[in-house]
């Protein structure tokens, strides 16, 4: 087992002291410098001083991300434009992108925190590490990017796509860490098979993948197709990307930074906070950010807390696995369900490869739904007729069992479906 560094095992005590402290300062420190958290303190009638404990948290305001996007583009800054070095941003599908702003420090924490996170997962100096998220606002790239290096890791600033220019380096320059979406995680599993590259011709051991769900069925396949472990990391562009949160080698959930991102779980409804163990809406505080700081955002991803320590060792506490998104959940017929269980559904089928698109659409005032999905290469290869309607109406009665209606399912020739080397789109909604 890895030796687990002492700051990674403080004790809860230390961390509730740590916070707290955190927390205190950052409550004046907004109260003074961001107009919109006057504002907020103001008309709930709470003083900055009142937030003297972790308990005084719910006194305190949620931020959403509607909040972000009306103070556009610089209205939730704390300090001057001249005083921060970086911004990064996510594209968003529709209106203006989210903007996060770095002061030097913040950005000596962030890269801070996804360097912890790397360490936890298990990466180290001796790592060659390719950086195949997308060099662009988004903080995928960058974030990977600045912690593996001040790991002391060799960090290769490949960027996405050009599959076989990946494969052709990670052959010669014998890398170690992949980093890069799920998405294009698979893209990468997929080129290996095509162009048959043995396995054990890489020296790949570990992959980080984030920025987007994956199930754990398609963790298990595609470690299993490019002979690796992997640790599916998380984080969001308005707390400053990357570095939120990782799996460690026991796999018990995500360490939270928690030095730096508070974390709370609450009813997305009631917005009443919840116990640790029940699913709800994850929120965090940002305990130590100059330029955007951010108290008690609703992230919209659904997870449980667990504050006891885990096997690993390690005392941060852990959110579970991001089950769905708020904002993601389909109701079809008055039935809710999430996308991420669409591919656990599917992957459970070895004839299926992780290429799908749910979509949605009204008939005669209906809702329904079609799911299309690439059957694999070997499985379209050897194909009759009856073998690929069987296999159709067994996905559909599986699907019934466990979403609770039916749906139509086309299974279709591999390489169909249009492919992203960054996040996937899941779901076609013309409702
Ligand atoms: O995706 C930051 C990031 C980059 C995280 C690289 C990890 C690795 P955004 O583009 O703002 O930021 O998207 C954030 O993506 O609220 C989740 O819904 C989703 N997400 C991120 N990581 C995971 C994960 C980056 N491991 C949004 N599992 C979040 C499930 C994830 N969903």
């Amino acid at each position: 087992m890895a030796i687990v560094p002492a700051e990674h095992r403080i004790s809860r005590d230390e961390m509730t002291q740590l916070q707290t402290h955190r927390l205190v300062r950052m409550a004046g420190y907004v109260y003074e410098r961001v107009p919109h958290y006057r504002k907020a303190l103001d008309e709930k009638g709470v003083r900055p001083q009142d937030i003297r404990s972790l308990d005084d948290l719910a006194l305190l305001p949620f931020t959403s991300k509607k909040d972000i996007v009306a103070h556009y583009p610089y209205g939730l800054l704390a300090v001057p434009v001249a005083d921060t070095v970086r911004v990064h941003s996510s594209s968003g599908t529709t209106g203006k992108p989210i903007n996060v702003f770095y002061t030097r420090k913040d950005l000596a924490d962030w890269i801070e925190c996804v360097a912890r996170s790397l360490r936890i997962a298990g990466v180290c100096s001796d790592d060659v590490c390719q950086i195949a998220f997308r060099y662009t606002l988004f903080t995928g790239a960058f974030g990977h990017h600045h912690g593996a290096e001040s790991i002391g890791a060799t960090v290769i600033p490949i960027s996405a796509g050009q599959t076989e220019r990946q494969l052709m380096t990670m052959q010669d320059l014998k890398t170690t860490v992949l980093h890069c979406t799920p998405s294009y995680a698979v893209i990468v599993a997929e080129k290996v098979a095509e162009l048959g590259i043995p396995k054990d011709s890489l020296s790949l051991r570990l992959g980080i993948h984030g920025a987007e769900p994956m199930s754990d069925e398609l963790r298990d396949e595609t470690q299993e197709r490019l002979g690796i472990r992997i640790a599916r990391d998380y984080g969001l562009t308005e707390l400053g990307g990357p570095g939120v949160s990782i799996e460690c080698e026991d796999r018990c959930g995500y360490h939270i930074n928690e030095d730096y991102f508070y974390p709370e779980v609450v009813d997305p409804e009631s917005g009443k906070s919840l116990p640790d163990g029940e699913l709800g809406e994850l929120v965090f505080t940002a305990l130590a950010k100059e330029a955007s700081p951010l108290l008690r955002y609703r992230t919209r991803d659904l997870a449980r807390l667990d504050r006891t320590p885990c096997s690993c060792g390690r005392t941060f506490a852990r959110h579970g696995r991001i089950l769905g998104r708020t904002d993601d959940m389909l109701i079809v017929g008055g039935v809710n369900f999430f996308p991420s269980q669409m591919e656990s559904l599917l992957l459970v089928f070895e004839e299926l490869a992780p290429h799908y698109v749910i979509r949605l659409s009204k008939k005669n005032r209906v809702d329904a739904v079609a799911v299309d999905v690439e059957v694999t290469p070997e499985f379209w290869a050897a194909r009759s007729t009856e073998t690929l309607e069987s296999l159709r109406s067994t996905i559909q009665y599986k699907a019934k069992e466990a979403i609770g209606f039916r749906m139509e399912f086309n299974l279709l020739e591999p390489s169909s479906l249009a492919r992203s080397e960054g996040k996937s789109k899941r779901v076609d909604d013309k409702r």
